[in-house]
């Protein structure tokens, strides 16, 4: 009886050690075999015209898990959850800014790991998208405005009648008001101008015409220029090629409006000629401000005239082209 309980209690220890060294495997495994670290990679895309980004984690990884969370510090002070996100960044900066950013991956193990990128932001893209959408020529507002300016005697298809009669109409009714301290140069929405009762400053005024002589048919541009000391905005039309004779008429028909001798262009080195909407003079296609002409920006993003975007009208801030002028050619 005693040699049995030997070997029954001999048998138990065999079986909890055979167990055991096949539990070793195992427990190395937990034990030792570290966690792996996940991989943190992220890209970048913007998504808005100057401002907004879409930041995707979907190339990150973890080898022996999975990414249960994404962090991401976008270097503006703001904070964001998730694997795709979305981000604005602020719109009132004074210089070209450096965003970096910090994609934070946790596997599902609490493991992490970082990836980091950068991002500039210039103010003057800021600036033009404001001036491009401030030329709000798809409004009713404007487009109203625009239509109650035009004298019945130049009705019919877009022609320098029009355009004079809207210059008249935004020249003789102007109200010159300063914008706000600060040094922003804020151009203020062609529709908000109207309903305030055409005030405003020179950008407004410039905003104002291109918007108008849009809202009828028209092909204009907004000029940003400085000086040592001064800056200054204006608007010009798309007036046709340079030479051409339907230059010259139009030229004759401005002179003969405003009893002057001479009307003048903006010719790029294309040869397109766009005339001159200032207001130093009584009448469109008056004398030039001699500064230098820092942006040229469109009211839209694509057309016949410069399919320029927002980023590669930054990159040429030496504008060619010629201030020329045409005289009367004495023609009725
Ligand atoms: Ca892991
Ligand atoms: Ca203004």
């Amino acid at each position: 009886m005693k040699h049995l309980l030997q070997q029954q209690s001999g048998f138990r220890w065999r079986c909890l050690g055979i167990v055991l060294v096949m539990l070793v495997p195992f427990l190395l495994a937990g034990c030792l075999m570290p966690n792996e670290p996940p991989v943190a990679r992220f890209t970048s895309e913007r998504i808005g015209e100057v401002l907004t980004f879409r930041f995707d984690a979907a190339a990150s990884y973890d080898p022996d898990g999975f990414i249960q969370a994404y962090r991401w510090d976008l270097g503006d002070g703001s904070v964001k959850f998730g694997q795709v996100i979305i981000h604005t960044y602020p719109d009132d900066i004074k210089e070209v800014t450096t965003y970096r950013i910090t994609l934070t991956v946790t596997d599902n193990k609490g493991k992490t790991a970082s990836a980091t990128q950068e991002i500039s932001i210039d103010p003057r893209a800021i600036f033009v998208v404001k001036v491009r959408n401030a030329m709000d020529y798809w409004t009713t507002v404007t487009r109203n405005f625009a239509l109650t300016c035009i004298r019945p005697e130049n009705s019919g298809s877009y022609n320098i009648g029009q355009i004079c009669d809207i210059w008249d109409t935004c020249f003789e009714h102007w109200t010159y008001v300063n914008d706000p301290p600060g040094g922003v140069f804020e151009p203020t929405p062609a529709s908000e101008t109207i309903s305030a009762g055409l005030r405003g400053d020179c950008d407004d005024f410039a905003v104002l015409l291109a918007a108008s002589i849009m809202a009828i048919g028209g092909g204009t541009r907004f000029i940003a220029a400085y000086t040592q000391t001064s800056g200054h905005a204006y608007a010009e039309v798309y007036a046709g090629l340079w030479g051409t004779s339907s230059l010259q008429s139009l030229t004759d028909y401005i002179c003969l409006r405003y009893g002057i001798t001479k009307v003048w262009y903006w010719v790029d080195d294309n040869g397109d000629a766009w005339l001159n909407l200032d207001w130093w003079e009584y009448h469109p296609g008056g004398r030039y401000y001699e500064g230098t002409r820092a942006h040229i920006i469109y009211p839209w993003t694509d057309g016949r005239f410069h399919p320029v975007s927002v980023w590669t009208g930054l990159d040429s801030l030496e504008f060619g082209g010629r201030v020329v002028s045409l005289s009367y050619s004495g023609a009725d």
